[in-house]
């Protein structure tokens, strides 16, 4: 009898609260608390995702794998001429790159320009403010350094 009772008390609980809270209000908390596990391991968000939380930022990001995903390698306010080596790409980041993310705030030269070889050769494309690359194509992890520039 009292399971019974227990049984029915929480099937009109559930009656009542089916009825006061708004299907879109249960839809905003599931999306808000993704949001939230996001915010604590951003490595989480794709490329889409990273700009429309990051856009304007003042970065061009660089990853190792494809649609953003994992931590950047680098995160460069300007121009990197040789990932192989100094400035915020460097090391182990060249000829890494398997996707990229244009954070910048607009100016005059916020495009970033990518190349295969170190000192600006082998022009790869130009990535515009607040666009991504899911993928290098054919330049997967050949890219070496870029340059911000108005294309
Ligand atoms: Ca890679
Ligand atoms: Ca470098």
């Amino acid at each position: 009898m009292r399971k019974l009772t227990l049984a029915l008390t929480a099937a009109a609980s559930a009656a009542v609260l089916g009825t006061v809270v708004p299907v879109t209000t249960a839809a905003a908390d599931t999306t808000a608390s993704a949001t939230e596990v996001r915010d604590v391991a951003a490595a989480d968000l794709n490329c889409s995702e990273t700009v429309a939380k990051y856009h304007d930022t003042g970065t061009v990001n660089v990853y190792n794998a494809g649609d953003c995903g994992g931590a950047a390698m680098c995160k460069d306010v300007d121009n990197d001429k040789d990932y192989s080596r100094d400035g915020d790409c460097t090391g182990s980041d060249n000829d890494r790159t398997s996707s990229a993310v244009n954070l910048g705030w607009s100016g005059t030269n916020d495009d970033v320009r990518f190349y295969f070889n170190a000192g600006y050769n082998g022009y790869v494309g130009c990535l515009g403010r607040g666009k991504f690359w899911s993928s290098m194509g054919t330049y997967d992890d050949r890219v070496s350094s870029h340059k911000w520039a108005n294309c």
